[in-house]
């Protein structure tokens, strides 16, 4: 499979990471879109929200209890978002579940 998040789990591209176990891992995203942008991911190959089910869902609790130890860890006391953009009209560019985190200052308040 020709995906470039297995790539960087399995360490054929480079990444900077924040945590990894064996069940997920953490990276700095390569085009920051806030001071703080990490990208958070599985590391079973999931397409997307679109791809969860009972079977595989409970890595989503995994990573979410993840994603709130690395926001304390990162600093971002005063808030952040976390988004997953999902298939053509959610601009999902990568094909691999993840999660993104942004923070470290003022968001715009508009979602969309
Ligand atoms: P999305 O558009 O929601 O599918 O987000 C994909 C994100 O992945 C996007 O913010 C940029 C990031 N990204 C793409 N290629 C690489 C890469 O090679 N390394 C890292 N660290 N991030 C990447």
């Amino acid at each position: 499979m020709d995906c470039l998040f297995c790539k960087i789990i399995a360490g054929e591209i480079p990444s900077t990471k924040i945590y990894e176990d064996d069940k997920i891992l953490a990276f700095r995203d390569i085009n920051p879109q806030a001071p703080a942008h990490i990208l958070v991911i599985p590391k079973e190959h999931i397409g997307g929200v679109d791809e969860l089910n009972s079977e595989n869902v409970a890595i989503v609790s995994h990573i979410f209890a993840k994603i709130a130890e690395i926001a304390k860890n990162e600093g971002l006391e005063k808030g952040y978002r976390v988004v997953s953009n999902v298939g053509e009209h959610g601009c999902q560019s990568v094909r691999h579940l993840h999660f993104h985190i942004l923070g470290g200052s003022q968001l715009n308040g508009s979602m969309v």
